[in-house]
């Protein structure tokens, strides 16, 4: 159901573009560097946004919260700390942002999917994803909203406003279409049930959502699932490649797709399975190991979210499949407060 919501609830976090004065207010700071801090799924979105902020020029470091609460760096001159809680009530990111308030970062600012959480009570500013309730351990649409408000982040801080702004246009309309893919996705499910590992691949902003991919699937299938750089593989990866082994490939049709083609071939000449989720049109050819699953085409901005939700799906389906509890995972707790 939660998966299913994510149009909907992409659509509602656009509108704190329009309603929360915290856009403007951030549009008048002088931000000269961003430090992202976060837990589990939430830091995965940290990391896709510091490769989106780099790229338009503005230094940024993601950091996983319960490391950087012990942690006493350099903060440069107008920095901007930046804490992503679906919660914000995880004790980590909590401790974290006290750190960061000693250090003297100049300006806060939280992403929270709970406007009365403590979070938003410690931060200067609060960006608010409005996903809704999030009752399924396994974090949703709680991650594709908080890559939304990063977006609106990045169209306050940085240039090519145009360009994120029509990519969000078009978003809430991809995820419906990418939904369709549902039966399609289901399919794919009975080739996982019975597998112990599974490795997830990708590179640049899709290197976040292979991780997110891996830690859904582990979550609620408990398959054992890791996630590499792909350029990593020949350091080591490489080695857990076998029949048993299927990989799934994060591959968009973007500037390093030529890369990741090469290590898509590593693994199929090793004997490997794999599914390859890529945006339509993209050259990529199926054969007898590689299976090609071509999800609805986006832009730079938006092929991450759109990349989650088809990895969501797979995880979904597999976790049903076993017949696990989905929404209630072995082990986890929906919020981490100690
Ligand atoms: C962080 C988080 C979630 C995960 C699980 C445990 O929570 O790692 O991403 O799904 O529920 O906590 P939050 O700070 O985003 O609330």
């Amino acid at each position: 159901k939660e998966i299913f919501e994510q149009g909907s609830a992409v659509a509602n976090t656009l509108e704190e573009r329009i309603t929360n004065n915290c856009m403007l207010e951030i549009e008048t700071f002088e931000v000269e560097a961003v430090r992202i801090l976060a837990c589990g799924t939430s830091y995965y979105a940290g990391m896709v946004a510091r490769i989106w902020l780099e790229s338009m020029g503005i230094p940024c470091e993601a950091e996983i919260a319960s490391e950087f609460r012990y942690r006493n760096p350099v903060v440069p001159d107008n920095a901007l700390v930046v804490a992503i809680s679906q919660s914000g009530e995880t004790a980590d990111t909590l401790a974290a942002l006290n750190q960061a308030s000693k250090l003297g970062y100049k300006y806060s600012l939280a992403i929270c999917n709970s406007p009365f959480s403590q979070m938003t009570r410690v931060t200067d500013l609060v960006l608010h994803t409005r996903a809704g309730p999030e009752i399924s351990v396994a974090s949703t649409k709680a991650f594709t909203t908080q890559l939304v408000s990063l977006l609106l982040l990045m169209i306050a801080l940085a240039k090519r406003r145009a360009e994120i702004v029509s990519e969000l246009r078009a978003l809430p309309s991809r995820i419906e279409a990418l939904l369709q893919m549902d039966k399609d996705i289901a399919e794919l499910s009975d080739y996982f049930a019975d597998k112990e590992h599974t490795l997830f691949l990708g590179r640049g902003t899709h290197y976040p959502i292979a991780l997110e991919g891996a830690l859904k699937l582990k979550e609620i299938s408990y398959i054992h699932a890791d996630a590499y750089p792909a350029g990593e593989l020949k350091h080591g990866p490489l080695a857990l490649i076998d029949a048993k082994t299927p990989t799934i490939a994060v591959a968009p049709n973007n500037h390093l797709l030529a890369k990741l083609k090469a290590n898509i071939q590593e693994v199929r000449a090793r004997g490997g399975k794999l599914f390859v989720f890529s945006d339509s049109g993209t050259p990529i050819k199926s054969d007898e190991l590689i299976e090609v699953i071509e999800v609805v085409k986006s832009g730079p901005f938006t092929s991450p979210i759109i990349h989650t939700i088809a990895l969501q799906l797979l995880a979904y389906h597999v976790a049903v499949t076993k017949g696990n509890d989905v929404d209630n995972p072995r082990n986890l707790a929906k919020s981490v407060t100690v």
